[in-house]
């Protein structure tokens, strides 16, 4: 069946690996391939390898239930998130690739007082930060999601929502692909199936290079990217990070036709759900409750995640499940992102983004590209340091992570 495929060109060359480069960013998801594009588009700096242990966008880029939004409380995550939302707006055009982005709104179920009371907390703060987020009744809920249960009798009463329209979806996979063949197109190098070993520090402590599964590559600045698998690569250079790796499971039910407009999502019972434009319920649940680098999680999580969709939304209790699958999230103590300098000269880190992390995929690699090639951080990400884990500055989004972890 794939015979008639054999005249397509490929998207991006299968570049084979330099001794050298200027910079070398560890781990082709999103934000390691949307940092290349960005060095070399706005930075000029193209001398460039992105190098992944497996296939580009295999990580958590991929596996993700993509939802975006940034209603988050604090001013410096308002400002990060947005930055993201904006550029969403307008990545389909920068990159001549449909990113599939979809403003279909994103809903946030409150299911008792205090959700009640946290969720207007976050709309009063996120309208100071000119970041849209309304309060809805229960049959304004319903009447945006009809599907929604929103009987005083259910098991989970919904009391009401939080809803940021500009939020929505995309598509996972063409963001790591418009990413990747936009900055392959402007000279960087996309090397796939390479495991990077170690990071080489020179004697005066600075990095030197990456030893990887195919040779040693000098590099003067590295830029780590590697969400769960970052804080191996970075004990290699020595530098130890306060992440804890943990499962994330989603899964997709069989396609429907056209059913479920927005996104929503309910901290509470553990799920969120969303249609994909193929008809799929994508439907995602909270992280296993322990430590793990396998890309699967247990069963029980599933099970439960599936029990409360089908008390929140009674029409799908008779749908049936296709696959399922997992990722491993890089979790910090304050869920926020880490996304600076280190105390290595020359090292670039950009993780922590635990459940999160995709809908920041825009501003997070336009800003680390700002810091990597200007050796100082942007603006928007100056407060999300390394050392604010010592300072005890946390920028602590746990509520607006929204999943429950
Ligand atoms: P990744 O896409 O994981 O890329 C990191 C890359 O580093 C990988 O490709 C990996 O192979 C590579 N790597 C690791 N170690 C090495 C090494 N030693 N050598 C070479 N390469 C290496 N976020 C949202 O905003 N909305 C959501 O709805 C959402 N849902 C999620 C649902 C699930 C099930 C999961 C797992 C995550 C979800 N997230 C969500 C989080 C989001 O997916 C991530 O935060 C985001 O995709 C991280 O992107 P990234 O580019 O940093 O990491
Ligand atoms: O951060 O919005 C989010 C999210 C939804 C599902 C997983 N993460």
């Amino acid at each position: 069946a794939l015979t008639s495929y054999k005249n397509v060109e490929p998207q991006w060359p299968d570049a084979e690996l330099k001794s050298e480069y200027d910079v070398i960013i560890v781990g082709a998801g999103g934000h390691g391939l949307g940092a290349a594009y960005y060095l070399a588009k706005e930075h000029g700096i193209t001398n460039v390898a992105v190098i992944d242990k497996g296939w580009l966008g295999g990580g958590n880029t991929g596996r993700n239930t993509t939802i975006i939004r940034s209603n988050y409380l604090y001013d410096e995550s308002a400002r990060l998130y947005d930055h993201a939302v904006d550029l969403w707006d307008g990545l389909s055009q920068d990159l001549n690739y449909n990113v599939m982005f979809s403003q279909r709104g994103v809903m946030m179920l409150a299911h008792n007082v205090h959700d009640v009371q946290s969720f207007k907390r976050h709309i009063h703060a996120n309208r100071l930060n000119g970041v849209d987020n309304v309060w809805l009744t229960p049959e304004q809920a319903k009447e945006k999601c009809p599907p929604l249960n929103i009987s005083p009798n259910a098991r989970y009463p919904v009391m009401g929502a939080a809803f940021q329209q500009r939020g929505g979806t995309a598509r996972h996979d063409a963001v790591a692909w418009g990413y990747a063949r936009a900055a392959a197109a402007r000279g960087v190098d996309i090397i796939q199936n390479c495991p990077v070993l170690s990071i080489e520090r020179g004697p005066d402590g600075a990095v030197s290079g990456l030893q990887t599964a195919r040779g040693f590559v000098k590099a003067k600045k590295i830029a780590v990217s590697a969400a769960g698998g970052t804080s191996v690569v970075m004990d290699t250079a020595g530098v130890r990070l306060p992440l804890e790796s943990y499962p994330l499971q989603a899964l997709v039910s069989e396609p429907v036709k056209p059913i479920f407009p927005q996104v929503v999502m309910s901290n509470t019972v553990h799920a969120y759900i969303s249609q994909s434009d193929k008809g799929e319920l994508v439907i995602g649940s909270g992280t296993d409750q322990y430590v793990s680098y396998s890309q699967r999680g247990g069963l029980p999580l599933i099970e439960h995640t599936l029990a409360a969709i089908c008390e929140v939304f009674p029409i799908f209790r008779r749908m049936r499940m296709l696959r399922k699958w997992g990722g491993v999230v890089d979790v910090t103590p304050d869920r926020s992102p880490i996304l600076g300098k280190t105390p290595v000269k020359g090292l670039y880190l950009n993780c922590g983004w635990g459940t999160g992390g995709f809908k920041a995929t825009p501003g997070s690699a336009h800003v680390f590209a700002h810091t990597i090639a200007q050796d100082e951080p942007h603006p928007i990400n100056a407060p999300f340091t390394l050392e604010r884990f010592e300072t005890g500055r946390l920028i602590d989004e746990a509520a607006a992570a929204a999943v429950a972890h």
